[in-house]
């Protein structure tokens, strides 16, 4: 099987072994006579279109190519036949060429989060004049803070009752806090709310680092037009907290401050000079609304069988769901 794909790229000699940092793709490291690759295979459940994802990612490194060429970015490796996405056997797959870098799970310094912060700016600044329009959607509606109250809403109707009386307590506290999407949908309906290049999945694992410096923003699947809050939320929710969101122990969620201003600080370093008033006046919504929606998302699919996220135990999305609502508690508490 693999081999079949090795071939069709020309690789001679490779072997592969798995990455396991990503809950949707399967991502493996092939190291080959013609040198480093990454090799993914695209979950087609959650993206349908592929092509779409296919077509972004060589539309920006075109932009590149002309514009900035010294641009550290995830060009997508051709095939023999020049094809940069293949289909075998039913599945999607795509290579890129390994870039250098140490992938973290978890932060250990607020330098990193501003590292990290300003990285993820510089890639939206850098895409400032990138003719935005040519940007397929990936996932439509993937960020709509409605559209996921309206899932759980559906889950907490359709979906398996056990767990549903289980996951009480999480759903009431996601229902009281209700008034976020409304808030999400006046910034979304203002004027000074402007679509730009979003990554849309600003984890910390998403961003090589190389010692305390980060280089390369990669994981493209989902960088589409969106707004800022998209991008910086994901950095509050990823970047704040000693621990991640797989952590079960609540006593250990907790904001650090220091954190909280090295993100403000390093992506404005970035995008201070693009943003509106009134954007910047949601920096801290940002991250409320965006913990929240991983809320809501992780308790959907806990509601409805564990069918989007992957899970080792049946009461994972749960557990990730309770670390969510735990820290958005906590970061209200220092704002
Ligand atoms: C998914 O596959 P991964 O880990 O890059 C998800 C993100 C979530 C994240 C939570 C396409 O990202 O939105 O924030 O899990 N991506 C998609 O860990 O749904
Ligand atoms: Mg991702």
């Amino acid at each position: 099987m693999m081999q079949s794909i090795f071939d069709q790229y020309g690789w001679g000699n490779a072997t592969a072994s798995p990455l396991t940092q990503g809950l949707i793709n399967q991502t493996f490291e092939v190291s080959s006579v013609q040198g480093e690759f990454i090799l993914q295979n695209i979950n087609t459940q959650v993206f349908k279109d592929p092509f779409a994802i296919d077509h972004n990612i060589n539309a920006i490194g075109q932009y590149y190519n002309t514009n900035q060429t010294d641009q550290l970015f995830t060009f997508l490796v051709p095939n023999l036949r020049g094809e940069t996405l293949i289909e075998s056997a039913g599945k999607h797959y795509r290579a890129f060429k390994k870039i250098n870098g140490i992938a973290l799970d978890v932060l250990s310094t607020a330098s990193q989060a501003k590292a990290a912060a300003n990285q993820f700016g510089q890639f939206t600044a850098s895409l400032i004049e990138f003719p935005i329009a040519q940007l397929k959607v990936t996932i439509p509606q993937f960020h709509d803070l409605a559209l996921r109250y309206h899932q759980f809403e559906q889950a907490f109707i359709h979906g398996d009752a056990n767990r549903i009386s289980q996951a009480k307590e999480a759903i009431l506290f996601l229902q009281s806090h209700q008034a976020y999407v409304k808030q999400w949908l006046h910034f979304t309906g203002h004027q000074d709310a402007h679509l730009r290049v979003t990554h849309h999945d600003t984890k910390i694992s998403n961003v090589l680092f190389k010692e305390d410096a980060a280089i390369c923003v990669i994981d493209l699947d989902t960088t589409m037009p969106g707004y800022f809050m998209s991008d910086v939320g994901d950095m509050c929710r990823t970047y704040l907290c000693p621990v991640n969101e797989a952590c079960q122990d609540l006593n250990q969620i907790k904001v650090l401050p220091e954190r909280w201003t090295a993100i403000q600080e390093g992506y404005l370093e970035a995008m201070g000079e693009f943003l509106t008033n009134f954007e910047k006046d949601h920096f801290a919504f940002s991250g409320q609304s965006i913990i929240y929606m991983q809320a809501l998302r992780f308790l959907t699919d806990f509601l409805e069988l564990d069918q989007y996220y992957r899970v080792e135990r049946p009461d994972q999305n749960l557990d990730r769901t309770n670390n969510q609502i735990q820290l958005l508690k906590v970061f209200n508490q220092i704002l």
